[in-house]
């Protein structure tokens, strides 16, 4: 018999001293997480270097990447066809994940203007009234309802249309879209675009890589400015645009003498509704009734930062640490809804009897209980889960052992919010933006987003890039499971100004912001995109966004919806570093015209690094190239 393989000591396995912890306990209780099997299974080298196809039945086809150009597919397909429609068949998945999000929202938005969803409100009626003009809609003297109607029949464009521009081109700087234009790359409609890559990369269609990265474009474009701007949009106008809040983050908010629950995912309206039921008064009295002091609602993953920016509720964790939650044997329910939700969380709430519950037709998981939230009667589904809940508190038959970190912070910073913080315009005013990236106080601003990834030490690299930016004078805007790596870490309350270089450090105190600011899941990535595209319609930096001193950068990713992202924030003239994993074969067509050649279309560019260290030169490189281009530095 073999002997067993040393475990991995959970100090390597992450930074977060909550989720070592409960990797140990794990492992005490004999209980798998998906640490464990990304251990175990190594990654085939050929895939990981995107490489192979299987887009038909005369394949699998693998290439040989130390040697890429030596044969082609049995079609005849070269290592740059196979690689783009790789690449081309991730971003549509991914730009197909957030515009069904979108999709989503739209349609509550529909049935609430309609009046056959009345559990959700218009809540934020100046949000949908800027939502309006962006889109050349009359406000004036109008009711708020024919408004809504005429927004919501424009934006559902962003999906159907299938000829002309997605309607929020609009918000996009002069300059952009007029490379955009010239490139044939402006988005039609999502549908048609996500259509499109899927049949130009299927057998024998679309065999030009460069022809291929146009499609590509489009269609991340058809994300970042529409299904995930509409989304974000939507979101804000039913259940109110973040200001900042402040806010509890790690393992350390559950409660052992409460009814902890759960919600996971990326839709804010189950955590929205759940909030309902869990302060309704019957259910807060059968709690206490059960031997609980209250319940205790808790937010995890993307559903979590929509809530915690808007309602600051607390967070517990990214999504490498969703299964350390469960291994507290603390969580009573735990509620998913789409994306990012690891199939087994279903058994890891089974070792420890915790309630597992999916929520959304979308997204079910074999085995696991399913209770649908109808937003005609959303309580239903959500009162249903407490009173589980309830029943789980009452019979909890578990050791319970809760980390007792809690990290506090600052988050909730929308982009309408950071141009007011900078006084009312991102250049003029009592702080402006613009003004103290030319003065040089500032020296950039990086978007520092997306995942965690088993492949790579948990939060560490988020934690590290970070310090190095602010240590600059790159003030550092953030969404999704980054956001919640950096709060844990303590980098996202005002005090932290005092680990930024002197000239952001200056800002931050007077301002009275962090020098890390929060702006919600990962969808809310297109807060990112509102924000360049302010800097530059403000004046002073340049004509398009490429011009911008800026840069994005995830650095532990592992989803397609990552690559969409990425590729929209090149395609909209960004520099995007992506850490530790890249599919891509090195030193080929595609990967040239990647990493060199849409740079010179007028686009962004994409960069690769494996230490956040080296991550941050990268985007601190471009961020000094970019000012002198601009003047602003000699
Ligand atoms: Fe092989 Fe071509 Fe079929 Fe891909 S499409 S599996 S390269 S034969
Ligand atoms: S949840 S896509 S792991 S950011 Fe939005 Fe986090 Fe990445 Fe999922």
């Amino acid at each position: 018999m073999a002997a067993p393989k040393p475990l991995i000591r959970p100090e390597d396995i992450t930074i977060c001293e909550s989720t070592q912890q409960m990797i140990s306990k794990a492992r005490r209780d004999g209980v798998e997480l998906f640490f464990d099997r990304a251990a175990e299974m190594k990654p085939c080298p050929i895939g990981a270097d995107s490489a192979c196809c299987k887009h038909c039945s005369m394949g699998p086809c693998r290439m040989n990447p130390s040697d890429p150009y030596r044969k082609v597919g049995v079609c005849g397909a070269s290592i740059d066809t196979i690689s783009a429609r790789n690449f081309g068949r991730m971003v549509a998945a991914g730009t197909a994940a957030h515009t069904d999000h979108g999709m989503a929202m739209l349609e509550l938005f529909r049935g609430v203007i309609e009046g056959t969803i009345t559990d959700f409100q218009i809540k934020d009626h100046l949000k949908l009234h800027e939502v309006a003009a962006s889109l050349d809609i009359e406000t004036n003297g109008r009711a708020i309802e024919e408004v809504a109607r005429d927004v919501y029949r424009e934006l559902e464009k962003t999906y159907t249309q299938v000829e002309g521009e997605i309607p929020l081109v609009k918000r996009v700087p002069a300059k952009t879209l007029e490379t955009w234009r010239r490139e044939g790359i402006v988005p039609r409609g999502a549908m048609r675009e996500i259509m499109e890559m899927m049949h130009r990369t299927a057998i024998g269609v679309d065999q030009d890589y460069e022809n291929l990265a146009k499609q590509i474009s489009r269609t991340a474009l058809a994300d970042g400015w529409g299904g995930s701007m509409v989304s974000t949009d939507i979101s804000d106008i039913l259940f109110g645009t973040p200001a900042p809040v402040e806010i509890s983050v790690d393992l350390g908010v559950l409660k052992e003498d409460q009814v902890n629950i759960i919600v996971h995912g990326h839709e804010p309206s189950l955590l929205e509704s759940m909030m309902v039921s869990t302060a309704a008064p019957s259910l807060q009295a059968m709690a206490r009734e059960a031997g609980a002091k209250g319940i205790n609602l808790v937010g995890m993953c993307c559903s979590g930062l929509e809530v915690l920016s808007r309602h600051g509720i607390p967070h517990a964790g990214n999504f490498s640490s969703t299964e350390a939650a469960l291994v507290t044997g603390a969580v009573d329910a735990m509620t998913v809804d789409i994306q990012c939700i690891k199939q087994d969380l279903h058994k890891v709430a089974g070792c420890y009897d915790t309630v597992f519950v999916t929520t959304n037709y979308r997204a079910k998981i074999e085995g696991a209980l399913h209770i649908e939230l109808d937003e005609h009667d959303p309580l239903k589904c959500t009162d249903e889960i407490v009173i589980k809940a309830i029943g789980r508190f009452k019979n909890r038959s578990q050791p319970i052992e809760i980390p007792r970190r809690v990290s506090r912070g600052v988050h909730g910073f929308s982009h309408e919010y950071i141009k007011y913080m900078l006084g009312g315009s991102f250049r003029g005013g009592y702080e402006p933006l613009n003004d103290n990236i030319i003065n040089g106080r500032i020296r950039g601003v990086a978007g520092v987003v997306g995942c965690t990834n088993p492949r790579s030490k948990q939060d560490f690299s988020h934690v590290e890039l970070v310090k190095e930016l602010i240590k600059n004078d790159v003030l550092v805007v953030q969404t999704g499971c980054s956001q919640v790596a950096l709060a844990k870490a303590g980098l996202t309350t005002p005090g932290a100004a005092a680990m930024a270089g002197p000239g952001l450090a200056e800002v931050c105190e007077t301002v009275g912001i962090p020098p890390v600011l929060g702006l919600g899941a990962c969808v809310d990535n297109s807060r990112i995109l509102m924000a360049v595209a302010e800097m530059v319609k403000t004046g002073g930096l340049g004509d398009a966004i490429a011009d911008l001193p800026v840069a994005g950068c995830a650095p532990e990713w592992m989803s397609e919806k990552a690559i969409a992202i990425g590729q929209y924030f090149v395609a909209s003239g960004v520099y995007t570093v992506f850490g530790h994993t890249f599919p891509i074969t090195r030193e080929t067509k595609f990967e040239k015209l990647l990493f060199a050649g849409l740079e010179r279309q007028g686009l962004g560019t994409w960069g690769f690094a494996d230490s956040p260290q080296d991550m941050a030169r990268l985007m601190l490189a471009h961020i000094d190239k970019k000012r002198r281009e601009l003047g602003i530095d000699k």
